[in-house]
């Protein structure tokens, strides 16, 4: 039985030697050690020998398993720390390599332009508001005072998903939602997608963006319409900015008007930008009509607004100095990397 134990303990220190993986030494340990191992299977048979050769053998067995055992330590221990060694050389990280240059994507003149006017009005107190793209007619058209037979509601003019249901031609149904579902103050702006039934051409796109502005409250005079647009005018085009307000009419206003800023390009002299005037219209404005109010079931008696419209895209263009609004959409990357 000694010089079986002994031939375990060699055999074992020569196939631990020879392990090249932790699952070799595992394997040596299992054959050895294990449930079944041949030591194991030694130790257990111990009971059947006479008291003084159990204790002589039980000696040499657990001499063998400790031997075994701490071999087994030291090969684990070995193999695994030549893994690791060979893991971190394969994984080996060369930080002196140029990096892979990513070509950065730059913000569209439309993002850009709805940025600012949004900075803007926040600035002014005003919240931004948004509203689905496919409205109802109640809220694009009857809300707005628009009566039956008004031209907008043509079909040739607005893409009409049914008789109740179309493609907003304004952002002003978002408006109307914040008039049906909150109690003044109101402070609200709605930057967003419009469509129209355009041809397109130079100036016209069947898809464009608007930013709409509505402030209701106790007291709001046209003065304060004036004082806001000013204010909006200076920030956007620069301090020198002038502004003048021209009678207009909106079926949701009353009185309404249209805001020309002085030529930023010439200041007012004159040139191919204001075609000659000095003044370049950026948007439309009013008094919001009692009948719009209404609908938001306000006091008329107790509160006044006033309300106001831009075409994006034609601030865009005036400020960029871009003559064709359809660049704008043809995803042409050496126009879009025009406007860092
Ligand atoms: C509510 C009440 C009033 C929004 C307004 C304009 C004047 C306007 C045009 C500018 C150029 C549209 O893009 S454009 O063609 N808009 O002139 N919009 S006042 O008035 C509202 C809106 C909602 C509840």
């Amino acid at each position: 039985m000694q010089e079986r134990l002994k031939q375990i303990l060699e055999e074992s220190k020569r196939q631990l030697q020879e392990a090249a993986s932790v699952q070799d030494a595992e394997d040596v340990r299992v054959k050895v050690l294990g449930k079944k191992g041949q030591l194991t299977e030694i130790l257990r048979s111990m009971g059947k020998l006479a008291p003084e050769e159990r204790k002589e053998l039980g000696q040499a067995a657990n001499q063998v398993r400790s031997e075994v055992e701490k071999m087994l330590d030291e090969t684990f221990e070995n193999l695994k720390s030549k893994a690791r060694e060979a893991k971190f050389k394969a994984e080996k990280i060369d930080v002196t390599e140029p990096g892979k240059l990513y070509k950065l994507g730059t913000k569209h003149p439309v993002t850009i332009t709805i940025e600012e006017i949004s900075r803007v009005f926040k600035s002014m107190g005003f919240t931004l508001t948004e509203g689905p793209e496919v409205e109802t007619v109640f809220n694009n058209f009857d809300a707005l005072n628009a009566g039956p037979n008004h031209p907008a509601r043509d079909w040739t003019d607005t893409f009409y998903v049914n008789d109740d249901v179309l493609l907003r031609t304004q952002t002003s149904p978002v408006q109307v939602r914040t008039l049906m579902n909150q109690k003044p103050p109101i402070r609200v702006f709605a930057p967003g997608r419009c469509f129209r039934c355009d041809t397109p051409d130079a100036t016209h796109s069947p898809m464009f963006h608007q930013v709409e502005g509505l402030v209701v409250d106790e007291g709001i005079t046209m003065a304060d319409l004036k004082g806001v647009l000013d204010s909006f005018a200076k920030q956007m085009f620069g301090p020198e900015a002038r502004t003048k307000f021209r009678p207009h009419h909106f079926p949701f206003t009353e009185p309404s008007a249209e805001m020309d800023v002085s030529c930023f390009k010439c200041g007012g002299k004159g040139c191919k930008v204001c075609k000659g005037s000095g003044w370049i219209e950026i948007l439309g404005c009013g008094m919001v009509h009692p009948n719009v109010l209404k609908v938001g079931g306000i006091d008329t008696e107790k509160y006044t607004g006033f309300a106001f419209g831009m075409g994006v895209e034609r601030i865009a263009m005036l400020k960029y100095g871009i003559d064709d609004i359809r660049l704008l959409y043809e995803n042409d990357m050496r126009f879009i990397e025009q406007f860092k």
